[in-house]
């Protein structure tokens, strides 16, 4: 049975989650990384102590969820996460790349510091901006919904359902408001695809991670 090193507090972990589930794939098993992301243990498992990983049956250790996501879609191509229609796929993929260098990036400093006492008020603000930046090549690239290439879920909506709730999540803690404000295709996007039961199930496990490692902070 495939492995996947999981947290519920990854948005790339949830895009796995998510493919996995929409394709109703059961023979895997969510795993906690061992002894935690930079361990001896965990680095011999993914050096660049991240997750996800997927561990195939092989006993490949796959890491980089857009890699893992492709990997899925070779060995279950049915249903497909990858539109028919060729420039549509290239469409989503450009999505991809804006999901995870054009705003996921920008969005490593903030965890960092939400995790420190002393905070940088720069470091933050330049985040923000990053990420607006980000949300706004997001904006020019979406297409009418309710999914970001159109009609279908795709990998593209694997990638950015998690990503963009982890956008307004920081955005609440760090007291930025209407992060989405200057995209209105970023907004209708959100509240088109974030009710979409597959997205409400990811939405849900990436909530219920969050309440729990609040509630082991306290
Ligand atoms: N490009 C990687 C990014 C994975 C990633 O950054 N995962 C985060 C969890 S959300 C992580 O493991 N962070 C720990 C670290 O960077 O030290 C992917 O798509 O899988």
């Amino acid at each position: 049975m495939m492995k996947l090193y999981d947290s519920s507090l990854s948005p790339f972990a949830a895009r796995v989650r998510m493919a996995l589930a929409f394709k109703n794939i059961g023979d895997w098993q969510s795993v906690t990384p061992p002894g935690g992301l930079k361990s001896p243990q965990y680095l011999a498992i993914n050096p660049a102590g991240r997750i996800p990983v997927l561990e195939l049956e092989s006993g490949y250790l796959l890491p980089e969820s857009e890699v893992i996501l492709e990997y899925i879609e070779d060995l279950y191509p049915e249903p497909s996460l990858r539109p028919q229609d060729m420039e549509l796929r290239a469409r989503a993929r450009v999505l991809c790349r804006i999901a995870d260098f054009h705003v996921a990036e920008h969005m490593r400093p903030l965890f960092a510091q939400m995790s420190t006492a002393n905070k940088d008020s720069q470091i933050i603000k330049t985040s923000f901006a990053n990420i607006d930046d980000g949300l706004g090549f997001l904006n020019a690239q979406l297409c009418p919904g309710p999914w970001a290439v159109g009609t279908q879920m795709s990998t593209a909506d694997c990638a950015l359902v998690p990503i963009l709730y982890f956008v307004k999540m920081l955005a609440g803690v760090f007291g930025v408001n209407n992060v989405f404000d200057n995209h209105d295709n970023v907004i209708k996007y959100w509240n088109e695809a974030k009710v979409q039961p597959l997205s409400v199930k990811t939405l849900d496990e990436i909530a219920k991670g969050l309440t729990d490692y609040m509630n082991s902070q306290s």
